[in-house]
């Protein structure tokens, strides 16, 4: 299983360019919307434009609020290369929470069965009573990223929301199994951090990818999309 030990330099962690382009880092945030002037549509993107040839694959990042889900979103942005990656929409209300999601598009490095890939990365929101934006976020989702807090008194949270993401899913007609899954077990900086073992006990019996992170220094952000990416696209290639 890949996992990325915690502590290496944020070098490390933009040199593998698998599927995407990895290019310097650039400081700068992103747009920022206000919810009450957002001109709120969830726009969604057709999969394939067979006449340009071009495919847009969607990853969602899914997890308990405050587990680090728009900071991994403002640390891709902030990492990769601005020629390819496009503006980071963060729909926020005024207490810093993620309202409705974020949403970043990425230009892939792969032609894949003839198509150009593009990725389209979402946040959903954390709280439970967004659950409608989080169901919507979930539709024609081709890869989730689960961002668990690694903090000890947040465990019931990580199985909840996990929980709530196979409710979702169901729900909305997808099966769970059929849908590449990668974990992130963030804020390992905190004290008393849960390690990997019993993360993976409490939430991954699979053992499906986990990687551990500290999202708000960077580390082991580009990995866990890195990886989210290539079962993605493996899984693109083999469904055509
Ligand atoms: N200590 C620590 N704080 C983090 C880490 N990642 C994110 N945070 C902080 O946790 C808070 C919530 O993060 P956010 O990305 O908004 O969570 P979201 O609700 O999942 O989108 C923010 O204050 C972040 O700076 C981490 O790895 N370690
Ligand atoms: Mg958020």
């Amino acid at each position: 299983m890949p996992r990325c030990p915690v502590g290496g330099s944020r070098q490390d962690f933009w040199k593998a360019g698998r599927g995407l382009h990895v290019g310097s880092s650039r400081k700068g945030g992103g747009l920022r919307y206000h919810a009450e002037a957002a001109p709120f549509r969830l726009i969604e993107m057709p999969h394939y434009n067979t006449a340009s040839r071009e495919v847009t694959l969607k990853i969602v990042y899914y997890g308990p609020g405050v587990g680090g889900k728009t900071t991994n979103l403002e640390q891709v942005f902030q990492m990769l290369d601005p020629g390819i990656r496009g503006r980071l929409l963060e729909v926020k209300n005024s207490g810093e929470r993620t309202l409705f999601f974020d949403m970043l598009p990425v230009e892939g490095s792969k032609v894949l069965k003839g198509f150009q890939v593009r990725f389209h990365l979402y946040t959903v929101p954390g709280q439970v009573y967004y659950n409608a934006t989080r169901r919507k976020v979930l539709e024609n989702v081709d890869g989730i990223i689960f961002v668990a807090d690694s903090t000890p008194d947040r465990l019931e949270a990580n199985q909840e929301a996990l929980q709530n993401m196979y409710d979702n899913l169901s729900d909305i007609g997808l099966d769970a199994s059929e849908i590449p899954l990668v974990f992130q077990y963030n804020k390992q900086d905190r004290p008393g951090a849960l390690p990997d073992h019993i993360l993976d006990e409490a939430l991954n019996p699979e053992h499906v990818p986990a990687f551990l992170a500290v999202a708000s220094e960077g580390i082991g952000v580009m990995d866990t999309l890195q990886q989210a990416i290539l079962m993605v696209e493996q899984q693109f290639g083999q469904s055509r």
